[in-house]
């Protein structure tokens, strides 16, 4: 094995799978807008923002969609609806700037923490089991620590899903410190060679002075007993709640520095377009999708095959 996991090949079909099962309304509805296309005009325009906007792109993001088409239409003389949708296409690469993005890489050897933060609800310990699976898979030794101490049943809900996958959950007691319980873990991960530690948090919504001196407690902690940790610090968003769960994440990524964002129950909706929003508004990358409780409904996000997806059947209208 070398020094990464095995990458896992960026084969598009696999990712077409993922999005595809997520309920894709925004290429849907693009594509009834331009199946009755005749012309570039306002209303084709207005038309289009009120799609963005229903699809969940946000107010704000969407309409800075909208003006830099025009802009882009006007000064490239685009006529046809094949380039419109080039445009638009163009316009959304823009907008997630992927380019700037960082490459997420493990490094196998060393030990390293992702701690999962996000609301009560939002698919945390989930989330957390699939990605323990989809790194196990590349190669990587993964372990869990249930720093969820307050609420009863949140650490046993952790331990069984590390049962089945055979990995190790360092647990606290119910209310323990989660502080103490993320030392204990990274110790024993550390000790143990793990490469990549995966923390449970507790999703309880307090007050934003609360949160934020938790997380810089958590934080402040994991930095001594591991260098640079925490490596990542992922934000579950439940894409069902729309803009307004994105309210709420807002939250958490004032009280920390998250560093990417997991987009859960992508199967249960269909305003994808919220991808573009976070991105837009918080500069924070989307690092997977998640459609389904079974434990291999994760992918890791892509913006080409998001797009594609959006708008493969929108090109055929
Ligand atoms: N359909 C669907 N359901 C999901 C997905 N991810 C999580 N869920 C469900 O959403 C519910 C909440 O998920 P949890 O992982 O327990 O959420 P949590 O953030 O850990 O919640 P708390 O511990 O209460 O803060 C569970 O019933 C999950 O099965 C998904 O991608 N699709
Ligand atoms: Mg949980």
């Amino acid at each position: 094995m070398g020094l990464f996991g095995k990458k896992k090949e960026r084969d598009i079909d696999t990712y077409l799978e993922g999005y595809s099962k997520s309920n894709n309304s925004l290429g849907s509805k693009l594509t009834s807008l331009l199946g009755g296309f005749n012309g570039i005009n306002d209303e084709l325009m207005e038309n289009l923002l009120v799609v963005l906007i229903e699809a969940d792109v946000g107010v704000t993001t969407s309409e800075k969609i909208i003006d830099r088409l025009k802009d882009k239409i006007q000064a490239d003389f685009i006529k046809n609806k094949k380039e419109c949708i080039e445009a638009l296409v163009s316009v959304m690469k823009e907008i997630y700037d992927e380019e700037h993005v960082p490459e997420l890489e493990f490094i196998i050897g060393q030990t390293q923490l992702v701690m999962m933060v996000g609301v009560n609800g939002s698919g945390k310990t989930t989330s957390i089991s699939k990605l323990a699976k989809y790194y196990m898979d590349m190669g990587y030794s993964v372990g869990l620590i249930a720093a969820d101490t307050f609420r009863a049943g949140a650490v046993d809900q952790l331990v069984r899903w590390a049962e089945r996958l055979g990995i190790h959950c360092v647990t606290g007691k119910e209310n323990a410190d989660p502080s103490s319980v993320l030392v204990d873990g990274c110790r024993y991960f550390k000790e143990n060679k793990v490469d990549i530690i995966i923390a449970d948090t507790a999703g309880r919504l307090q007050n934003k002075r609360n949160l934020m001196n938790e997380l810089t407690k958590m934080k402040k902690v994991v930095g001594r007993e591991l260098p640079g940790a925490p490596h990542e610090v992922w934000l579950t968003i439940d894409s069902t709640t729309g803009q307004n769960g994105l309210s709420q994440a807002a939250q958490f990524i004032e009280a920390t520095d998250i560093t990417g964002v997991i987009l859960t129950k992508m199967d249960g909706t269909s305003k994808g377009g919220i991808v573009l929003a976070i991105k837009d508004q918080y500069n924070l990358p989307i690092r997977f999708i998640t459609y389904g409780e079974d434990i291999s409904s994760i992918t890791e996000f892509y913006l080409d095959g998001y797009l594609r997806t959006v708008i493969e059947e929108a090109e055929n209208a």
